[in-house]
């Protein structure tokens, strides 16, 4: 990005001539309409999905569809790549968590951890309460392929498919994901791009919430939190548009 770009779209077999205009470009690019030549200088770093038309003078169209990728020049612009939580394994206790007391402990039994000797087991107690872990963490700028993961178990008593406990993963005010007792399973992968919040201060927070009865279980171990950017590489070519016969 800050380059200038361009890319030439033709067309044939159509009647010239043909006017050209595209949807979904990257900031700072824009097409010429008679001569279908895309230019300019990209702004943002992001996978761009562009649907290209030309309509030529009977009023025949034509569109093609691809990816755009804007990426930094030697390295990028993510200002400091790597792993941002504090204690993502809870190896430290408490340390970098609040609301962390009752969740983070050397649990056995269905609270065990996937990796060493601590995990953060939340709910489960199978009665009406609501349990909240969260940590406050700064996604670099830039960063605009940065990743929250996690390995999360459920565990209910509950059976069928009515959801009855909740848990669920938040940016700040923004939902990311939201798993019940319906969702029982092991220490499972679960990832989230949060790069949409670079530049930003976030809390990361996780709430369990159970209704009155029959336990669910929400244990969390090996969180990251890893900043990163997209890479220089193109996901897609762009495809000539070409121009129909009309039927
Ligand atoms: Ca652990
Ligand atoms: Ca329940």
């Amino acid at each position: 990005m800050n380059q200038p770009a361009s890319l030439q779209l033709s067309a044939s077999g159509g009647t010239t001539p043909y006017t050209w205009s595209a949807t979904g470009l990257p900031p700072g690019l824009s097409i010429n309409s008679g001569t279908g030549l895309i230019s300019g200088t990209p702004t943002t770093p992001n996978s761009y999905t562009v649907t290209a038309t030309v309509t030529d003078s009977a009023n025949r169209s034509s569109s093609a569809t691809f990816t755009w990728v804007v990426a930094k020049e030697d390295g990028g612009t993510c200002t400091s790549p790597g792993q941002k939580l504090v204690n993502p394994g809870f190896e430290s206790g408490t340390t970098g968590w609040a609301n962390a007391t009752w969740t983070i402990s050397n649990w056995t039994g269905v609270g065990a951890p996937r990796t060493g000797s601590r995990s953060s087991w939340i709910s489960g107690y199978g009665y009406t309460q609501t349990e909240t872990l969260q940590q406050t963490v700064a996604i670099p700028a830039g960063c605009t392929n940065s990743v929250l993961s996690m390995y999360l178990k459920i565990d209910s008593a509950e059976t069928g498919s009515v959801v009855y406990d909740r848990f669920t993963v938040k940016v700040g005010s923004t939902t990311l994901a939201t798993y019940t007792n319906v969702n029982e399973s092991p220490y499972t992968l679960r990832s989230f791009n949060v790069g949409a919040f670079a530049g930003q201060t976030v809390t990361i927070s996780f709430t369990g919430s159970e209704d009155w009865s029959l336990q669910t279980s929400f244990v969390l171990d090996d969180l990251a939190l890893t900043a990163g950017e997209l890479t220089a590489c193109p996901v897609g070519t762009p495809r000539r548009a070409g121009a129909s016969r009309g039927r």
